[in-house]
């Protein structure tokens, strides 16, 4: 009864967050090693949960206590679904080992199934666990053991179009086995996954598309992790080698993961970075950016993204900070308040005509009739907002007096009628520096 209750009060919490269709797209926490799954339409993500360490021995290294499920129907607003698994309520793991590390989840026979690795009692290493749920929220059960046979961490499963289920993941190498229909057992040896470039490879991520099978993998071909993957006929390879994903993050963090799932009739890569900590890439946050194939079936390079994919609402506060473009001269990004990242980000010009662009601003079918920006100004200056591009017609002019350094609310009266869908070109005209924390229309 008592564990009953317990897992009830872990799941009962559904909060919004990460609305704005940016990257980061979780801005309440740190979330690393996204792995995304549609289920029933609805997309859920499945990170790791990176916390600043409260124990001496993991001050500098990843440090990971539960898990929390995230849902969202438009890639816009984000439901964080509360806690599913804490290292206090799995029997095998290590209470006070903080290594919930990279997981997965699928589903067969209307049964989700949860993998994660973690450190066992009185072991040593990595073994990875499964638990069962009815729904893709929990409440999880886990199982009393973990998986016989597999040592390691970063597991993926794929339940192939035959109902039979594979398991990847890494440690020593990247390796694979076929999964008992039971799920939580091993039906083959594991395997050795061959014939792929010689450097660690960690966060197998394995997909079918067409018939082809994606063997996707962080990989240090270099300094830092890049995103690399090989394709084969087969969920047991043989795979070839074919290229990058993703290249290295040229600033900022050392490790990558990432998983890659169609919604909707569009494909997407959840990856992550260390935007939320900039000084200690092992507090990471999930990110997500389009992916697309050629005819051929091969991937075409993804470029990282601060805008990310979702559609913003006009109406909403649109976060320039975040932009599509940025001019290469003139503007550049901080954070509001570097004690509390999570606060978010300002944009500041501070040349004349240096601008930024916004992507996909939903203005719907009614006209706005005000622009308001939160900004603030030294000497003052003149912000121009126009509609598709530097050259588009200009939707407002905001001038923004002197504000001694103070945050204002300044507002403006549209010149045009603006509905629809529009990319926003913002810029300095007139003027001196002026920051931008966001802008909105009413
Ligand atoms: O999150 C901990 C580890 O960092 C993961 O297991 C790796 O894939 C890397 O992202």
């Amino acid at each position: 009864m008592k564990k009953r209750i317990f897992t009830l009060l872990l799941t009962t919490a559904t909060v919004a967050v990460g609305v704005g269709a940016q990257n980061p797209i979780i801005s309440d926490q740190f979330t690393a090693d996204p792995t995304a799954r549609v289920f029933d339409g609805k997309l859920y993500l499945y990170p790791s949960h990176d916390i600043p360490s409260p124990i001496e021995r993991l001050k500098e290294w990843f440090c990971m206590a539960d898990y929390h499920v995230f849902s969202s129907t438009n890639l816009t607003d984000w439901t964080d679904h509360g806690v599913i698994l804490t290292q206090n309520n799995v029997p095998w793991v290590q209470p006070d080992s903080y290594a919930m590390w990279a997981p997965d989840c699928v589903v067969k026979d209307g049964t989700y199934y949860f993998y994660f690795p973690s450190a066992p009692k009185g072991g040593r290493g990595f073994a990875i666990g499964v638990a069962t749920a009815d729904t893709p929220v929990g409440p999880f059960t886990p199982q009393p053991e973990p998986i016989k046979g597999v040592t390691g961490i970063d597991p993926c499963v794929l339940v192939d179009k035959d109902g039979e289920a594979y398991i990847y993941w890494s440690g020593r190498g990247m390796s694979m086995a076929k999964l008992k229909p039971n799920m939580v057992e091993l039906a083959t040896e594991p395997k050795q996954v061959e014939g792929l470039p010689a450097g660690f490879k960690e966060g197998p991520y394995v997909f079918e598309r067409g018939g082809k099978y994606y063997f996707t993998y962080p990989w240090v071909q270099d300094k830092t992790e890049n995103l690399a993957y090989a394709m084969g006929d087969s969920p047991r390879g043989p795979f070839t080698f074919q290229g990058l994903i993703m290249d290295e993050s040229p600033v900022g963090c050392w490790t990558n993961h990432h998983s890659i799932t169609e919604y909707n009739g569009q494909w997407y890569l959840f990856y992550h970075h260390n935007d939320y900590s900039p000084r200690f890439d092992k507090n990471r946050s999930a990110r997500v950016d389009s992916l697309s194939f050629n005819a051929d079936g091969t991937i075409k390079k993804v470029k990282a993204t601060l805008r990310g994919v979702g559609i913003t609402d006009a109406r909403s506060k649109i976060q320039l900070d975040r932009y599509s473009w940025l001019a290469p001269y003139g503007a550049y990004i901080d954070y509001l308040n570097p004690a509390n990242t999570f606060e978010g980000w300002q944009l500041t010009f501070n040349r004349t005509d240096a601008g930024a662009r916004y992507s996909d601003v939903e203005f719907g079918t009614h006209p706005v009739r005000l622009l308001k920006a939160r900004v603030r100004t030294d000497k003052g200056g003149t912000l121009t907002v126009r509609k598709g591009g530097e050259k588009g017609d200009i939707i407002a002019r905001l001038s923004v007096k002197p504000t001694g350094g103070a945050w204002v609310e300044a507002r403006a009266i549209p010149l045009l009628s603006v509905t629809g869908r529009q990319e926003l070109h913002v810029s300095l005209t007139e003027g001196q520096a002026v920051s931008v924390d966001w802008i909105t229309f009413e």
